[in-house]
């Protein structure tokens, strides 16, 4: 009797560990089990490889388990039998130790394989062969918050960084202060950032537009579980139109209302000294060209009026404790402080927000409209915006005349060596 209640409270504490689990897979912006990119693809492979692997041992010994539990058992009338004493198999050892081998092989072989193709930080090759241009972003890690400068671009940006879909985004990561680790789960494995001045590299590549959600995965402090920040992933075309918007911000634009107007003042006497609006590689604080766009305030709280002016009266000393902006020297009353909440809620240069990501609107485009080198080739100084997109038009059409030229293997041949010539 006793032996049966014990195996029924293991069944069913089986039972509720198993339920418990299966709603681990979690949120689709936020599990690595869910994956929308390239890297966390891989990365899930990996995980079901390893996992059928260790199912295929485990129920391999429990049938042998069970076979020799009930061959081998004492039986009635033969208490005083010893069985024959085996010492050593041959085969069995042999047996033994190639099946493991052979198993580990399997794992090995495709981790290997990722390993590399996880590191690589060549560029993209469109179907021609021709290299596509890289974007790269500079990530800072800081306590408790992410900056963001995109290289060759002139913008700069914190705690919500945007990248075009079905395009590698390259980062290159450092930390200003402790170690962090930059985790985005549900598009690419976690990547350490280093104080020590050496920049590790990892791509992104969202294959779904949506705002994913990243986390710090290094215990860097008392507001670790705080440092949230978010990928947002438009279509190649809303991204252009962004980093348009992004670019023309100066941080010298008037505000409409006369509240905000006195909000720009006081932001410009008391806050400047950290935050930046506009492409700046100032980082004391996070960058605010778009702040009014953000889905959320200091990465984690719900963004509205009222968390923006809690956090700016108590510098986020209980919102996020221990944060770098405790150290503000500041001391406003109410009315300014409202109106630089006023003036902060104007900081929105873009349509193209964390709501694009998920309106479902797809933009196409081959982002040629971002790599000036393109155009600069006829650079005369003056022409305009349009002329520089025909011009980019041209040039298109010159490589696909290229193409058709061949129209042969050949020209994948020629074009790659092309461009690994320049
Ligand atoms: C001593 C430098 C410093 C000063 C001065 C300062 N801040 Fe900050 N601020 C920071 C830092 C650092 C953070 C990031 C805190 C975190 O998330 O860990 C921050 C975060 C913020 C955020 C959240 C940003 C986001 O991207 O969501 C807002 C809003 C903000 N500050 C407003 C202000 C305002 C308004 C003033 C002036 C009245 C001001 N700050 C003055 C350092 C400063
Ligand atoms: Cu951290």
């Amino acid at each position: 009797m006793k032996g049966w209640m014990s195996r029924f409270k293991a069944v069913f504490a089986l039972t509720v560990m198993a339920l418990i689990l299966s709603g681990c897979s979690g949120e689709s912006f936020l599990s690595a089990l869910q994956p929308s990119g390239e890297g966390a693809s891989m990365l899930l492979d990996l995980m079901i490889l390893s996992i059928v692997i260790m199912l295929f041992v485990f129920v391999i010994v429990m049938i042998i388990y069970v076979f020799v539990i009930f061959k081998f058992r004492q039986k009635k009338g033969q208490e005083d039998f010893v069985p024959k004493q085996v010492e050593g198999s041959r085969g069995l050892e042999t047996l033994w130790t190639v099946i493991p081998i052979i198993l580990l092989l399997i794992l090995a072989v495709p981790t290997i394989q990722y390993t590399f193709a996880l590191a690589d930080m060549s560029p993209e090759t469109t179907e021609e062969g021709q290299e596509k241009e890289q974007i790269w972003i500079d990530v800072t890690g800081k306590q408790y918050w992410w900056h963001f400068e995109y290289r060759d671009l002139d913008i700069t940006t914190s705690q919500e960084v945007y990248i075009p879909t079905d395009r590698r985004v390259n980062l290159s990561m450092i930390s200003d202060d402790v170690i962090h680790s930059f985790w985005v789960p549900s598009i690419q494995g976690k990547m350490d950032v280093n104080p020590t001045g050496n920049r590790n590299e990892m791509y992104l590549q969202a294959s779904e537009e949506g705002v994913y959600w990243g986390k710090c995965a290094e215990l860097c402090g008392p507001s670790h579980s705080l440092m949230d920040f978010k990928v947002v992933a438009v279509s190649p075309g809303e991204f252009e139109q962004w980093v348009e918007d992004m670019q023309s911000v100066t941080g010298e634009e008037e505000p409409e209302s006369e509240t905000a107007t006195a909000g720009q003042q006081v932001f410009a006497d008391n806050c400047m000294s950290c935050h930046a609006i506009g492409a700046s590689q100032y980082k004391i604080g996070p960058n605010l060209t778009n702040f009014a766009d953000r889905e959320k305030l200091a990465g984690v709280f719900d963004f509205n009026e009222e968390n923006l002016k809690e956090w700016i009266s108590t510098k986020g000393e209980e919102m996020k404790p221990g944060n770098q902006m405790m150290s503000a020297g500041y001391d406003l009353n109410e009315e300014e402080i409202d109106q630089v909440a006023e003036y902060l809620m104007t900081l929105s240069p873009s349509d193209v927000t964390p709501e694009s990501a998920r309106n479902g609107v797809y933009e196409d485009s081959d982002l040629s409209g971002l790599f000036p080198e393109e155009s600069s080739e006829d650079g005369e100084g003056e022409s305009d915006s349009e002329e520089n997109n025909s011009e980019g038009g041209e040039g298109s059409d010159d490589s696909d005349s290229d193409n058709s030229d061949s129209g042969s293997d050949e020209s994948g041949d020629n074009n790659s060596e092309d461009s690994s010539n320049e």
